[in-house]
């Protein structure tokens, strides 16, 4: 059954991988799975058709045969317990790999997005300079122990697994901020992810969508 998955027709971030098919055009290399992209404009998303998809007109979403399913941590989830390569044989290393996953959208990923938000767009509320220092804490608060349980290891929980994949989606959205190379174990552990050559294969393929004439 083919798989489609919905991305932006024009990304914000002009091809930088940040927008979230990414992450799961990131799973689907990952496990060798081929895929179809429906391009969305902005208005097309809260139209009817993208609403019975994600009630929140979102992107991405993902379609195979009747199924269909919204927010990234359940598509990469599926995913990963539909095929081999992104989630351990045993089941206590599993279940540790599915709390990364957890950890990276309801930990990591809240105080980063407040951070963009913050930078993009909340910069001209008067308000705006007093607060960003306690934004910055805020996304160090989650860092710190986050790098001292990476300490040198090469991923979170033995192999790289669906949970490294939604941790480094996150904090990739950190890099303009420079706050990642604050924490040079956590720069690196990202660096090895988007050296992964389904991460290459992914980002090429929506680089390729935003920079199409
Ligand atoms: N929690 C959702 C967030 C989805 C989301 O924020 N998508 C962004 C693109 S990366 C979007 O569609 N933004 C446009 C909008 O909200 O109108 C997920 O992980 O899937």
């Amino acid at each position: 059954m083919t798989i489609t998955i919905t991305a932006f027709e024009r990304s914000p971030d002009g091809g930088k991988g940040l927008a979230r098919d990414t992450r799961v055009r990131w799973a689907l290399e990952e496990v060798g799975q081929p895929y179809e992209v429906r391009l969305v404009s902005f208005r097309a998303m809260k139209e009817p058709a993208h609403l019975a998809l994600n009630p929140f007109g979102q992107i991405p979403t993902f379609e195979e045969g009747d199924l269909a399913l919204f927010e990234t941590g359940a598509i990469v989830l599926h995913i990963a317990q539909r095929h081999a390569g992104l989630l351990p044989a045993d089941m206590n290393a599993r279940a540790r790999a599915i709390s990364w996953m957890f950890a990276a959208v309801n930990t990591i990923e809240p105080p980063i997005l407040e951070l963009v938000n913050a930078k993009l767009l909340e910069r001209d509320r008067p308000w705006a300079t007093e607060r960003l220092p306690l934004v910055h804490e805020r996304v160090r608060n989650r860092l710190v122990p986050l790098s001292t349980r990476l300490g040198d290891a090469e991923w979170l929980d033995g192999a790289f697994s669906a949970g490294d994949l939604m941790m480094a989606s996150v904090l990739l959205r950190l890099r303009a901020s420079g706050i990642l190379d604050e924490y040079p174990n956590l720069a690196g552990y990202v660096a090895r992810a988007e050296a992964r050559p389904a991460y290459q294969r992914a980002f090429a393929a929506q680089l390729a969508v935003n920079t199409a004439p």
